[in-house]
């Protein structure tokens, strides 16, 4: 088929006031149009259908949770779950002839959007040493080329295996079992560059890195705290939950540097009332914060806390909780004790009284939850906000009962099954020692390579071999020049991909393109055909099933081509029969039942309607931390501050991306149209900086060692967002975050808080695309 020329010039800006409520007509109206532009209409319809029911296809977007079944909507999807289906379904195709006329130095100046609109990739393809093209080459010669690199290192560990979370759970205990069988823990994925700052805080004081809140407990809850999150675009179908929530009475507080649309007015699209009408209020409450500022705010919630229950002794605090289940109160409400309420402000912006407001509504509250995202994680002080939010719920018992608890809103459809999988580079003992009583091998043990040691360690030629199951690695990671030319420093790289990416066209000496089903398409195997298993942000467990023709009938299924690449390269050396794997994904199935706790009986249990819940030992009032109970924690206050004349930078998602790949120039919800180069500022900053509505301008990022980083050309929108911040779509900016700059303990790349300033372009000089 031939392919569309290409699109690079953006429109010209547009910008309208950001819109007020989220979902309604216009989302589905919305989804439908790029339903069309990307597949046939029928198709369409048969896609969505089928979409979070039993028995079809798990929406290959964000991992909120599906309502039990009998409770499902007729369409349980949302305006952006339709686009990423449609976005796999698409009847354009990449063939051997793309890669003639392209180059890949072509194809390296390709905007993202470009390069993803280009269609599905279709056929093994290798890019060799001397060449500037990829070129088609056989399934089996293009496992052997990678099986050589990979027997041919000097250590196991010079390999990096790279997973994104839309991989299923038994590609993913295939992927963490084959590498580790190879030697080497070096299995970083997107999730440590997303909710790495969560699993660390809540390991340490919860004893589990999963949230512990189900969708029952959102329905019930009193109180619910939405925080550094944008579930209007990044988790639509959470303002379902949250409108059956107001439903029954609860309230919501916001804490946002943005006013998002979706924390303000909901329409739900499934039901008419949502359609005609002023739609459901999501917000109750609206906290304005500064970037970096919400372990202030929580630190001054519990100081207000311990402060009335000084006050009204044993009407505040849930003693009983607090004694059985928790260690280290006396010194936490010692230090909690010390709120500077100067710090406190200079730190949130918000003053007491607007804290003290919440507070109120915390002590009205018998049940109260905690949900929060990339706008926590992805800070310097991520880890110790997270620890002070559960000091929050744990004063009042919040956690553990129904309709309580902590609720970190995952990103990817699977990124939460990966981890349980065993893709992490820091597996805990007792896994690696079930998977050697299972295979008789023994498992590496020092800790491997994390997403940014993985750059790092290219960077000074540890590693020369990246094979990546899913994702967009070079656009995903921080960086982005200097994670590029660590790329290029591999000698091999190579990427089990649906569609093509830049990650593709910034490679390794060799580089191999391995095309794979999606989750949509029909996956047949020797026994018959296959499903595939994920796991939710709230922990159940169930099966997804695709309906669809595959793109070109030379795909493999993911487990295939790293069952043949196991084979391949371990040529016996560990007796795991990847055939049978390959074969009956029950096989693989079966071997988790008996390593991952949980999983017991895992065929019959998952297929199942709506499959299992996996126990969250939280809920049962067992804690598996040092001690054995919750830990209270006494965290350093932080007041992020940037230099005169600078802002403070966070990198979000527009409406119309997934990740790394924009869909369209526009973020509708925020009232921009027709470029992404824009850099959203407040109209007080905009004035005080000297600077004018649509002003070009570079993005300057300004690093503790001196150095500086530039994103070029974007336009200045005045907009409500925090006094002091600005913010600017994730991945263009991505060039702006030093590779050194990561979250205190869990290494997580901080995306939001980067300081920067405004400079000026000189009228004649017109932005490069990228
Ligand atoms: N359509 C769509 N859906 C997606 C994705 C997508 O790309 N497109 N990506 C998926 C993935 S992998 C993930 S991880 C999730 C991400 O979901 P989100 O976490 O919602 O993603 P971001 O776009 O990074 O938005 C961060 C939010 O936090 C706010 N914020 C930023 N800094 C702060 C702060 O310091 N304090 C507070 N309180 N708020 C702050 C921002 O204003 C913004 O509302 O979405 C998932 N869902
Ligand atoms: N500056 C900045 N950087 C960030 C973030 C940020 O907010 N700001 N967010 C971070 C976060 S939260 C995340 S999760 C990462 C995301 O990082 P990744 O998960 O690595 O990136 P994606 O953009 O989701 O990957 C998209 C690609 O996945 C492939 N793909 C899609 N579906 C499938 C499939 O079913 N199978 C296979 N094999 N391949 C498939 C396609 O080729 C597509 O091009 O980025 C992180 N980087
Ligand atoms: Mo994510």
């Amino acid at each position: 088929m031939q392919n569309p020329p290409a699109e690079e010039t953006e429109t010209p800006l547009s910008v309208s006031p950001p819109k007020k409520w989220a979902a309604g007509v216009p989302a589905v109206v919305h989804a439908l149009e790029y339903s069309l532009e990307q597949t046939s209409p029928r198709k369409t319809g048969v896609d969505l259908l089928a979409m979070n029911q039993v028995g079809g296809i798990d929406c290959p977007g964000c991992a909120w949770a599906d309502p039990a079944p009998g409770r499902r909507h007729r369409n349980e999807y949302c305006e952006n779950g339709a686009k990423h289906i449609n976005d796999e379904a698409t009847r354009r195709r990449i063939t051997a002839d793309f890669f003639r006329q392209h180059s890949v130095s072509d194809l390296a100046g390709r905007s993202d959007m470009w390069l993803n609109q280009q269609g599905r990739l279709t056929e093994p393809m290798i890019k060799r040493p001397d060449s500037d093209h990829y070129e088609p080459i056989s399934w089996d010669d293009a496992l052997g080329v990678l099986a050589k690199e990979l027997t041919t290192l000097d250590s196991p560990d010079e390999a990096v295996f790279y997973t994104s979370g839309r991989a299923s759970n038994e590609a993913a205990f295939v992927l963490q079992l084959f590498a580790r069988a190879f030697g080497t823990n070096n299995l970083p994925d997107c999730s440590n560059m997303c909710h790495e700052s969560s699993g660390f805080a809540l390991n340490e004081t919860l004893g589990t890195g999963k949230g512990t809140v189900g969708l029952d407990d959102l329905h019930h809850a009193d109180l619910i705290f939405l925080v550094g999150q944008n579930p209007g675009s990044n988790h639509p179908r959470q303002l379902t939950a949250l409108e059956a929530a107001k439903r029954n009475g609860g309230r919501i507080v916001a804490v946002n540097p943005l006013p998002e649309a979706g924390l303000r007015r909901f329409k739900n699209p499934q039901k008419p009332r949502g359609v005609v009408g002023r739609g459901t209020q999501i917000a109750d409450r609206f906290l304005h914060i500064k970037p970096g500022g919400d372990l202030a705010l929580f630190q001054a919630l519990n100081g207000l806390l311990l402060e009335a229950e000084a006050a009204r002794p044993g009407t505040v605090l849930d003693h009983d909780f607090i004694d059985a289940h928790t260690s280290g109160f006396e010194e936490f409400a010692r230090h909690a004790r010390t709120v500077d309420w100067d710090d406190v402000r200079a730190a949130t912006g918000l003053t007491r009284q607007e804290i003290e407001q919440v507070r109120d509504e915390v002590l009205r509250s018998e049940r109260v939850i905690v949900c929060w995202a990339m706008g926590i994680t992805q800070h310097k002080h991520g880890v110790p906000t997270i620890r002070e939010i559960v000091n929050f719920l744990m004063l009042r018992g919040n956690l553990g009962r129904a309709g309580t608890g902590a609720c970190p809103v995952r990103g990817h459809s699977n990124v939460q099954g990966d981890r349980t999988m065993g893709i992490w580079e820091q597996m805990p003992d007792a896994f690696l020692d079930a998977l050697q009583k299972e295979f008789g091998f023994d498992p590496p043990r020092p800790h491997g390579l994390d997403s940014v040691n993985s750059i790092k360690a290219m960077r000074e030629g540890r590693v020369k071999v990246f094979l990546a199951l899913a994702g967009n690695f070079v656009r995903a990671a921080p960086d982005s020049a200097v994670t590029e030319e660590a790329m290029r420093t591999c000698r091999l790289t190579a990427h089990i991909s649906t569609k093509l990416n830049r990650s593709h066209t910034v490679c390794g000496a060799t580089a191999l393109i391995l095309p794979t089903l999606g989750r949509t398409e029909r996956d047949l195997q020797a026994s018959g055909e296959q499903f595939v298993t994920v796991e939710n942000s709230m922990s159940q467990v169930h099966t997804s099933q695709g309906r669809l023709e595959p793109a070109s009938p030379v795909l493999l299924s993911e487990v295939a081509i790293l069952c043949r690449l196991a084979r391949r390269t371990l040529d016996g050396r560990a007796d795991i029969p990847w055939d049978e794997f390959e074969a009956d994904y029950g096989t693989i199935r079966e071997r988790i039942s008996r390593i991952v706790p949980g999983f017991h009986d895992f065929n019959a249990r998952v297929t199942r309607p709506g499959g299992f819940q996996l126990p969250n030992p939280v809920n049962e009032g067992v804690f598996r931390t040092a001690v054995g109970k919750a830990l209270f924690t006494c965290n350093e206050p932080v007041v992020p501050r940037a230099p005169a004349g600078h802002l403070l930078l966070q990198t979000l998602r527009s409406h119309d991306q997934w990740n790394t790949v924009p869909y369209t120039q526009n973020d509708r919800y925020r009232g921009i149209h027709g470029s992404r180069h824009v850099v959203l500022v407040n109209p007080d900053d905009v004035r005080g900086l000297g600077l004018t509505e649509g002003e070009q301008v570079d993005l300057v990022s300004v690093w503790g060692d001196g150095t500086e980083r530039r994103a070029e050309g974007f336009a200045v929108v005045p907009y409500p967002t925090a006094r002091g911040s600005a913010a600017a779509y994730y991945p263009e900016t991505n060039v702006l975050v030093p590779l050194d700059s990561v979250a205190d303990i869990s290494n997580q790349p901080t995306s939001k808080g980067i300081v920067v300033r405004l400079e000026t372009r000189s009228p004649r000089t017109t932005p490069t695309s990228s």
